[in-house]
């Protein structure tokens, strides 16, 4: 075994992609299986690899993990990404919830029938409800990052959302100078500059292609 984390997941975003985020912001090296067929994801669930008989699922530390938080927040503790304290990691719970929920809104969008997608309600969402809160913490406490001064998931998060979004809508942050100087400031950590550039395993916005796999290895018989 080479010691790296190992993700089995589509070969797309959804649910795994703040995963990658958030191992490439640590600087951490992980392999990667695609789930392309039924039958691969019938014998996961077969030999016992999927708690819940869902993914993401990630091999980590001799454990085998499934549910994203419980992932993610395991990460974030093993690589000093998740506050000193107590306090701060409330902090970081609170922040990282905010943008996964907004991230969750733009995850489940290319599952939705074109009739019902609302593209409007998550740039509302986005500009009314999630982005004011970041632009605020960051302009009041006038530091880098956005809990004890220091670089941590709830960073890597909303740089993802941000980024997510403004894939959607480009303009989006017109109105929030603190957050686009952050935006620079995130992307330019070297961690992260690597993971931006073309050829990482960040993963592209959702295709019909990547829709219709992930459709079809869930089909019911
Ligand atoms: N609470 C779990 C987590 O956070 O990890 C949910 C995991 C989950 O919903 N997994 C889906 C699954 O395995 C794949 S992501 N489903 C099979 C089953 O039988 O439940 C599905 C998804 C995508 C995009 I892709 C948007 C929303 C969900």
């Amino acid at each position: 075994m080479s010691g790296k984390p190992k993700l089995t997941y589509f070969n797309g975003r959804g649910r795994m992609e703040s995963t990658r985020w958030l191992l490439a912001a640590a600087g951490v090296e992980f392999e990667e299986e695609f789930l392309e067929t039924k039958e691969q994801y019938q014998k996961l669930i077969k030999d016992g690899a999927l708690l819940f008989d869902q993914v993401p699922l990630v091999e980590i530390d001799g454990m085998k993990m499934v549910q994203t938080r419980a992932i993610l927040s395991y990460i974030a503790a093993k690589y000093n990404l998740y506050g000193k304290d107590l306090k701060e990691r409330a902090l970081i719970d609170m922040y990282v919830e905010g943008t996964g929920d907004l991230m969750g809104m733009i995850i489940t969008f290319a599952f939705t029938p074109p009739k019902e997608r609302n593209l409007a309600l998550i740039i509302e969402r986005a500009t009314t409800r999630y982005f004011p809160v970041y632009e605020k913490v960051l302009k009041q406490h006038g530091q880098e990052f956005l809990v004890g001064n220091r670089f941590s998931w709830a960073d890597v998060q909303l740089l993802e959302a941000i980024l997510m979004v403004e894939e959607k809508e480009p303009t989006v942050l017109s109105k929030f100078p603190v957050l686009q100087a952050f935006k620079a400031r995130i992307s330019n950590i070297p961690t992260i500059k690597k993971f931006l550039q073309p050829g990482s395993q960040r993963k592209p916005p959702p295709d019909d292609q990547y829709v219709a796999t992930v459709m079809e290895v869930f089909k019911k018989d």
